[in-house]
């Protein structure tokens, strides 16, 4: 038996998409009624205090989000392994996002913005795309996918990930040994890492001051499309106004939704979006996780489980 417990989505339509995907194997909601100890599966999204009480025959937990850190933080989780969510779809989607802010950034558009509301004529040519490094912290799924998108826009792109990779077209760094290499040679920073007690306030003053100046004309970018626990916002706000950083694209914040008193809503050069950059569509999710329960069912191994140990 299959258990929906989702918060702040629409738990109907996963549900009747689940029902349809998995045919004659149940699917439950919490009101449903049902044996907590007949469940094998839990799907869930921000799961509340009680959402794992009584499922004493669990095998495993489904997480609708591709980001798992809330979920390791819950006071109650079973341990059962844990499947997070990855799909191309998702993947297509933050990288969408990634290409749109960092052509965004480098083509100056905010700046014609500006000159529009001024009418102003001002030409400006930026650096060639091939001159202007892009530096992804994270090659997981997300980072190699936008690493492959911008690579092919002719963007010189620099990876950096917690174990040595090798990626064709990209120069990649590990460790945190390499992290000041990887960040003297980049222009646009883009931050795709989980959240875990390594990566907690990665992105600071320091972290801003060691970027590369020089190539892009109002200061380096930087780029979180990844957890709002990796920023120092109060860092971020001061390097955006004393010039440590020429702009900054943020969808994730250190409180959600980002309180009204924020000084980042002020700022020209801060980009806000309210963490929509990769949103899980119940259509291949459904595909996913059913397929996910199906093999597990018919004996294959889990896919994409989660190492509670590195925290990701
Ligand atoms: P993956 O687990 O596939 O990749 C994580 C990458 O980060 C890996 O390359 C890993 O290194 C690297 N990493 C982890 N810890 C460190 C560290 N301490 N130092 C250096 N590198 C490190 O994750 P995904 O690519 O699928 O997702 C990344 C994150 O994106 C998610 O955790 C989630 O928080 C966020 N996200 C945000 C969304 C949004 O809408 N804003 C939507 C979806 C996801 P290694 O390869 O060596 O293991
Ligand atoms: C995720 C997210 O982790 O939406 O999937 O942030």
């Amino acid at each position: 038996m299959l258990l929906l417990h989702l918060s702040d989505v629409d738990e109907n339509r996963w549900a009747n998409a689940y029902r349809e995907a998995l045919g004659d194997y149940p699917v439950v909601r919490r009101g449903d009624d049902f044996d907590p100890a007949d469940i094998e599966y839990i799907f869930v999204w921000k799961p509340k205090p009680d959402a794992f009480d009584g499922l004493t025959g669990l095998k495993a937990v489904l997480s609708l989000g591709a980001g798992v850190d809330a979920l390791l933080k819950h006071p109650n989780l079973p341990d059962a392994p844990i499947v997070r969510f990855v799909d191309d779809q998702l993947s297509q989607q933050m990288t969408d996002y990634v290409v749109a802010h960092v052509t965004m950034h480098h083509r100056r558009f905010t700046r014609f913005a500006a000159d529009q509301k001024a009418r102003a004529w001002r030409q400006f040519y930026p650096p060639i795309s091939s001159e202007t490094n892009v530096g992804i912290m994270g090659l997981g799924v997300l980072g190699q996918d936008a690493a492959r998108r911008l690579s092919a826009l002719d963007f010189t792109v620099r990876g950096w990930s917690r174990s040595p990779k090798s990626i064709e077209g990209v120069a990649c760094f590990s460790g945190p040994e390499q992290f000041d290499d990887f960040l003297s040679e980049t222009d646009i920073l883009v931050d795709l890492l989980p959240l875990t007690p390594d990566t907690t306030g990665i992105l600071n003053m320091d972290t801003f001051r060691k970027l590369r100046r020089g190539v892009l004309e109002d200061g380096p970018v930087i780029i979180n499309a990844a957890r709002g626990g990796h920023q120092r916002e109060a860092d971020i706000v001061a390097a955006l106004t004393d010039g440590t950083l020429g702009a900054a694209s943020l969808d994730v914040f250190e409180v959600e939704p980002l309180p009204q008193d924020s000084p980042l809503w002020a700022l020209d050069n801060c980009f806000i979006t309210p963490h929509i950059a990769a949103i899980s569509n119940p259509k291949t999710g459904v595909r996913y996780f059913s397929q996910v329960v199906n093999d597990q069912r018919a004996g294959k191994p889990l896919i994409n489980v989660v190492d509670r140990d590195r925290g990701y």
